[in-house]
């Protein structure tokens, strides 16, 4: 079974023993109450339930040496916690209550039946059995002394308050003792709780340190700038307005937020090697902007994330980003401002960089899957989009890259029917020794690029996205849809050799767990058990070689996307990848990924997860240079996620 499975499994299987233990103790309780025959009847369907709620509790042991072999990250609380809190009382209530639930009716001669013995087991039990449904809402990976010990503390106490009221005799201050116990219990819990409430933002610290402030980093400007040869280059001057406009899509019409009154914004298309300068400008009534170039390892200063590398462009602002297009491929950009509302609003273009040396296709056109609420799109090189079906007529013969960029938070399927295709590039790289494929389809992760080449055949080709014809080359007719199994990206192309050392190594556990996130405990996506901004900030130096770990351990997948770096990839589920390049790699749940990042580009960078609505729920921190301080701050004006 995938982990993925034993994860969702473990999660069904631990609110069920909470129920059966919960209910054999409950049933128990009740049977000591009722006079002798009807009591004995009681007690025998508690026995029933015992026998049960000792099923599930045993079906969890298998579960969790599965989970086990996929790595200690998946069961460290449960191991250490949430099994032995339940697992101990039931074998304790298998000694001591069982065999009372099972004697005969107490009659004038028989002992009395004592609640101690009958039903304290029981409800340790059951208290362990809820105590583990805890551990697995509060503590994530690493298992923190606070998680553990506010579970604990609850579970003690109610331990104690039950074997008081059980008591042969009870008073009403005995009731009061209890009520005291359980609030001092709660208090404990809530006090070393703290363990997950993080505190203050470690980025807060690491901007107070003295260094070198990010907006140093910053491109070249136009008059100064000189190439590698020491020729000026030449220089692209676009400017991009964030202002409201209206998509017509064939189901309806849609508010957007728009570049230059269109969605997806004006496609910039320069050449390796030119200065490019976008003034961005924002007419947007209410809401501020910033433009992130995404997957384009700008400098760190033109990076465009509010509170980090700038503020926020207020309605009315502008602001001028430049850059040296050195790294030629398939990019697109957005506004990193609330970006879980803007982007999926519109607030995003393409970005293409020309390889100096001419490419061999003749055919080149740029794809942008969109998602408006629940209506999936596709505009064809910067083109107003269709929720119908795009079409493209190509010259029959005619080499053709396609570029397909996926601008929403989910992943998307792809599959090109009626000609064989190649994957060219990944993630704006390209791709070493990149093979045919033929029915083949494709995982592209939210934020990810494909480029895709294939020769025009004399029949149709049909691009799907999901299940929905998207794109028709040739028509009339479509030819049957690419159905064939879909790709492992991580084994494609021709492997190339990792790095040969590592200077350190660093761990992402994303899980969803009850952290404090904006100054409040909630259910949030996050890194390591902590939300935004508690996150600790990996520090690396210049020149270091980084050895990345992901592991998911919650249902969700996420598309792990640090900024200013690509990634290579050097395994994933243990299995050596090829070595591809990306910035952006889909996580999914159960999978542990391994990649290497190089420390080339000196900055504050952001790191977060590109399902947009994950980061604002926490799932975003920062990987920092060694020196580098920002001047800006987060809250106020500037929202990243
Ligand atoms: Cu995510």
């Amino acid at each position: 079974m995938s982990t993925a499975r034993l994860i969702a499994l473990d999660q069904i299987l631990f609110v069920l023993v909470a129920a059966a233990w919960a209910a054999t103790a409950g049933v128990a309780l009740a049977g000591l109450r009722q006079p002798a025959a009807a009591g004995r009847r009681t007690r025998l369907i508690a026995a029933a339930l015992w026998a049960a709620a000792i099923v599930v509790t045993a079906l969890r042991i298998p579960v969790t040496l599965g989970l086990a072999r996929a790595g200690w990250w998946f069961v460290a609380e449960k191991v250490t916690l949430a099994l032995p809190l339940v697992v101990l009382p039931a074998l304790a209530s298998a000694a001591v209550s069982l065999p009372r639930l099972l004697r005969a009716p107490s009659g004038s001669g028989a002992p009395v039946l004592s609640p101690r013995l009958v039903a304290f087991p029981l409800l340790v039990t059951a208290y362990g059995a809820v105590a583990g449904v805890a551990c697995g809402v509060v503590i994530s990976y690493p298992v923190t002394g606070g998680g553990a010990a506010a579970v604990l503390a609850l579970f003690a106490a109610a331990s104690v308050v039950s074997w008081r009221l059980l008591g042969p005799v009870r008073t009403p201050g005995d009731r009061w003792q209890a009520a005291g116990t359980g609030v001092l219990a709660l208090a404990v819990a809530l006090t070393v709780g703290g363990g997950w409430s993080g505190g203050h933002p470690h980025f807060g610290d690491h901007a107070r340190a003295q260094g070198i402030s990010v907006d140093l980093l910053r491109g070249p400007a136009a008059s100064a700038a000189g190439g590698p040869s020491g020729a000026k280059p030449r220089v692209r001057r676009f400017t991009l307005t964030a202002q409201p406009a209206t998509v017509r899509l064939a189901s309806g019409p849609i508010d957007a937020w728009s570049f230059n009154g269109q969605v997806p914004g004006p496609v910039l298309r320069v050449r390796q090697g030119d200065l490019v300068e976008v003034t961005l400008r924002n007419r947007l009534p209410g809401q501020a902007v910033t433009v992130h170039w995404h997957g384009y390892d700008v400098p760190s200063g033109e990076d465009g994330v509010p509170g980090v590398t700038q503020n926020a462009v207020a309605p009315g602002q502008t602001h001028v980003y430049r850059f040296r297009a050195e790294d030629p491929g398939t990019y697109w950009y957005h506004s990193h401002q609330n970006s879980s509302i803007a982007v999926p609003r519109g607030l995003f273009g393409l970005l293409v960089v020309d390889p100096a040396a001419p490419l061999p296709e003749s055919e080149d056109h740029v794809l942008a899957l969109h998602t408006f609420g629940t209506r999936p799109t596709l505009s064809v090189d910067g083109a107003a989009p269709t929720d119908g079906l795009a079409r493209l007529a190509l010259p029959p013969g005619a080499r053709t890259r396609l570029r397909v960029v996926n601008t929403d938070t989910r992943p998307v399927v792809l599959g090109l029917g009626g000609a064989p295709y190649r994957i060219a590039a990944v993630d704006g790289g390209d791709v070493p020794g990149a093979t045919d494929l033929d029915g083949a389809r494709l995982h592209l992760a939210a934020g990810g690029r494909y480029d895709l080449t294939f020769t025009v055949p004399s029949g149709p080709v049909l691009l799907t996205a999901g299940d929905r014809p998207a794109l028709l080359v040739n028509g009339p007719s479509a030819p049957p849809a690419a159905a064939g199994p879909i790709v492992d990206i991580t084994r494609y192309g021709a492997a190339t050799a990792p790095p040969a050392r590592f200077d350190q190594e660093v761990t992402w556990v994303l899980d969803k767990t009850l952290a404090m996130a904006d100054g409040l405990p909630r259910l949030a996506q996050t890194v390591n058990g902590k939300a935004w901004p508690n996150i600790p900030t990996p520090v690396v130096r210049q020149g270091q070689t980084v050895r990345i770990r992901v592991v998911n351990r919650g249902t969700d997948t996420h598309p792990m996307h640090p900024h200013g770096h690509h990634v290579r990839i050097l395994s994933r589920n243990g299995v050596p990848a090829t070595g591809l390049s990306m910035d952006t790699f889909d996580v999914a749940p159960g999978e542990v990924w391994e990649v290497a990042l190089v420390a080339d580009n000196p900055g504050m960078w952001m790191s977060h997860c590109h399902d947009l609505a994950h980061a604002a729920q926490g799932m975003e921190f920062h990987l920092a240079y060694e020196g580098v301080t920002t001047p800006y701050e987060m809250g106020g004006g500037n929202h990243p996620a």
